[in-house]
């Protein structure tokens, strides 16, 4: 692969508005469930490294934290992320969701897309439409011609990131600006981020799919210890000691719940995602930690890693 003189390598970053389909894209690309997803906005909070292979490429995709305006210094960080992403990148993906809500598409956003992030960018920009599987033939072409229009774009496409429709496409498009004649990384490698963090982010999208309100935005997932016995004893599983980290005390009661069965129940479809990316049996422990405020405190989000 490496000896093949037309192979392309670099970096693509993927960014847009919370709920986009950014990681939805990013394991669509890969083939493969690397980046949390969940109904919610803001479920991303750091940036996702996912290297796509294939014959002819070899892209470092970049998911992010969505763009929202921020309200604090948890979205600060958020968005400090976002922009020094962008710096790495060699071509920029600007999702765009369709919606029906908004008409096609949601133009403010968009406008506030382009107009901010993307205002004279030293990086070229391909434009996405995704979500193109809930509109109609004339709803996309329509949203299309817009956005060609109005940002002029190098490229633009419809995608469905959750069906996989044009994803290949992307690929396709990206690939010209992609500067390198030689990959970065050896095929069967995915991401650069450690099994540890991949662990808290399963965890993390249990929280925000099983629990309400502010609920996931005040939690935070820290693995305290993560032992893997397997390497020294093959019939022992590993051991994985986790922190839940909420604000307040009556977060901490509803994480739990009355006799600990919203825990219990947390813990168990985390642990079968845990084990289906880590392909070994795991026992997973989930301790619950007030620390009030850490979404605004300095020193608790550097701690977090944010
Ligand atoms: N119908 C449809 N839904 C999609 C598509 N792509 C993503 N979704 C849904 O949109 C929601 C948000 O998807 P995510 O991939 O988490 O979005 P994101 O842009 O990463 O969101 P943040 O991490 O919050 O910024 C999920 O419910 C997805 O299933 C698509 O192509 N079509
Ligand atoms: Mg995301």
């Amino acid at each position: 692969m490496s000896n093949n003189i037309s192979f392309s390598c670099g970096y693509a970053a993927i960014i847009g508005s919370p709920n986009a389909g950014k990681s939805t894209l990013l394991n669509r690309l890969l083939n493969h469930k690397l980046s949390i997803v969940t109904p919610k906005p803001q479920t991303t909070r750091k940036k996702i490294t996912g290297i796509y292979h294939d014959d002819r490429c070899q892209i470092i995709f970049l998911d992010t934290p969505g763009i929202m305006a921020p309200m604090q210094k948890l979205h600060e960080s958020m968005l400090k992320t976002t922009r020094t992403t962008l710096r790495e990148a060699d071509v920029i993906v600007a999702m765009i969701p369709g919606s029906k809500k908004a008409g096609p598409f949601d133009l403010g956003f968009t406008d506030m897309l382009f107009a901010k992030w993307l205002k004279n960018p030293a990086k070229p920009v391909v434009a996405v439409l995704n979500k193109a599987d809930i509109l109609t033939g004339e709803e996309r072409e329509k949203a299309l011609r817009t956005i060609r229009g109005r940002w002029n774009p190098e490229k633009v496409l419809a995608i469905s990131a959750l069906l996989g429709t044009g994803v290949s496409d992307l690929v396709e498009a990206l690939i010209p600006f992609l500067p390198l004649e030689n990959p970065l990384y050896p095929e069967d490698v995915l991401s650069t981020a450690p099994e540890r963090f991949f662990v808290s982010e399963i965890i993390r999208e249990k929280i925000f799919l099983q629990y309400g309100q502010e609920i996931p935005y005040a939690t935070e997932v820290v693995i305290d210890e993560f032992k893997e016995q397997h390497r020294s004893d093959p019939s022992k599983k590993d051991m994985i000691r986790c922190s839940i980290i909420v604000e307040r005390d009556s977060q901490k009661q509803i994480l739990i719940s009355k006799k600990g069965t919203a825990l219990k129940k947390l813990g168990m479809a985390a642990r079968k995602d845990i084990e289906e990316l880590l392909d070994r049996p795991v026992f997973l422990e989930l301790f619950v930690k007030v620390r009030p405020d850490w979404r605004k405190r300095n020193v608790m989000l550097k701690s977090f890693g944010y």
